[in-house]
């Protein structure tokens, strides 16, 4: 062995007892803290809160007016025609009037029946003729059995198949009989 060779030897002990003290002055120091790096979070990209739409304004619906709902006209009824008056036939002028067969015998005036016929109307100014049909005499006197004549009218007596008429110019109701037969009653309403 050299002496070049000795020094190589000492020299690579020389350089491992250097490297072994300082492993081990390291590894007296602890673990080393290695610093960590911490990885900073990439920056989350705050959403940049972009600007609600201003809201349209929305233009106001015209709200279109109710349709008036047109009250139902109501139809005036049709004027009733009034019936026209029936005009009361105007009281005839003339007027005949019978004095019938047996009337000289009680029992007529139960039926009214002595003059025929024995109630009747005659305008103002109308007429009434009596005729006597019956065999016997008779009057066409005016007023009553009762109170006797009133002068308004008289045929006196009247014989068979004769006739009498009076005629009326005041409005109003004539009794009339017979003054031979008091039971003959009638009555002319002038009118
Ligand atoms: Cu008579």
């Amino acid at each position: 062995m050299t002496a070049s060779d000795k020094f190589g030897i000492a020299l690579a002990v020389g350089i491992t007892i250097v490297f072994v003290a300082i492993a081990a002055s390291f590894a007296s120091m602890g673990p080393t803290q290695a610093p960590v790096s911490v990885p900073t979070p990439a920056p989350v990209p705050v959403p940049v809160p972009t600007p609600a739409p201003a809201p349209v304004e929305e233009a106001p619906v015209e709200e279109e007016p109710a349709p008036v709902e047109e009250a139902p006209v109501e139809e005036e009824p049709a004027p009733v025609e009034e019936a026209p008056v029936e005009e009361e036939p105007a009281a005839p002028s003339t007027v005949d009037v019978s004095i019938p067969k047996g009337s000289s015998v009680p029992g007529c005036e139960e039926n009214d029946e002595c003059f025929i016929p024995n109630m009747v109307t005659v305008s103002v100014g109308g007429t009434v003729t009596w005729t006597n049909d019956d065999t016997a005499a008779h009057t066409v006197t005016s007023g009553t059995a009762s109170d006797g004549p009133d002068g308004v009218f008289d045929s006196s007596i009247l014989m068979s198949g004769k006739t009498f008429e009076h005629t009326f110019d005041e409005a109003g109701s004539y009794d009339y009989f017979c003054v031979v037969h008091p039971w003959m009653t009638g009555n002319v309403t002038v009118e």
